[in-house]
């Protein structure tokens, strides 16, 4: 099975047509993991409307994946949040070891979770405590007590 398979398989949406989010703060490895995912045949799209703010998408059979960095101040933050009512299922990618950033991490993923195209739906999230291999990386279970994951009621998420 392949890994997109397992993916779809894990966020409990196959055979259908899904649209992925892939969000978090710049250098969070976003664009490194959904490397991972593409299978060689992915058509691979890189849009850059504005500079300082990049999207990549790529379609995959059923799944098509739309990524982008929430950072900049919000600077950008119309631009992104354009896309929030087309996706179905979210990939929020965390660097486990930026400790000083979390704080800033988890003011997005609140601010994400409160947006009105947000909200209401139950879209599940998939969050990616990424890094675990560099020393400074704390453990999945640090990385959701920061983001006080357990308040997230509403939605089915994973870690
Ligand atoms: N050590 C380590 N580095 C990673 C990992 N994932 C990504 N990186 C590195 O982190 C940097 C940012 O990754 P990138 O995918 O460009 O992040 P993005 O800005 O979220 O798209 C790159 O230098 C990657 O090689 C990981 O799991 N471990
Ligand atoms: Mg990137």
């Amino acid at each position: 099975m392949g890994l997109l398979d397992r993916l779809s398989g894990l966020l409990g949406l196959k055979k259908k047509e899904v649209h992925v989010l892939c969000l978090g703060l710049d250098n969070s490895g976003k664009t490194t993991i959904i490397n991972k995912l593409k299978p060689s045949n992915a058509q691979s799209q890189d849009i850059v409307p504005t500079i300082g703010f990049s999207i990549e998408k790529f379609k995959s059979s059923s799944l098509s994946f739309t990524v982008f960095d929430m950072s900049g101040q919000g600077r950008y933050r119309n631009l992104w949040e354009h896309y929030y009512k087309d996706g179905q299922a979210i990939i929020f990618v965390i660097d486990s070891s930026d400790r000083l950033r979390m704080v800033v991490a988890k003011e997005e993923l609140d601010t994400l979770l409160n947006h009105p195209d947000i909200k209401h739906r139950r879209i599940p999230i998939l969050f990616f405590a990424n890094k675990m291999d560099l020393r400074d990386a704390v453990t999945s279970v640090k990385v959701s007590q920061l983001l006080c994951l357990e308040n997230i009621k509403d939605k089915p998420w994973h870690i």
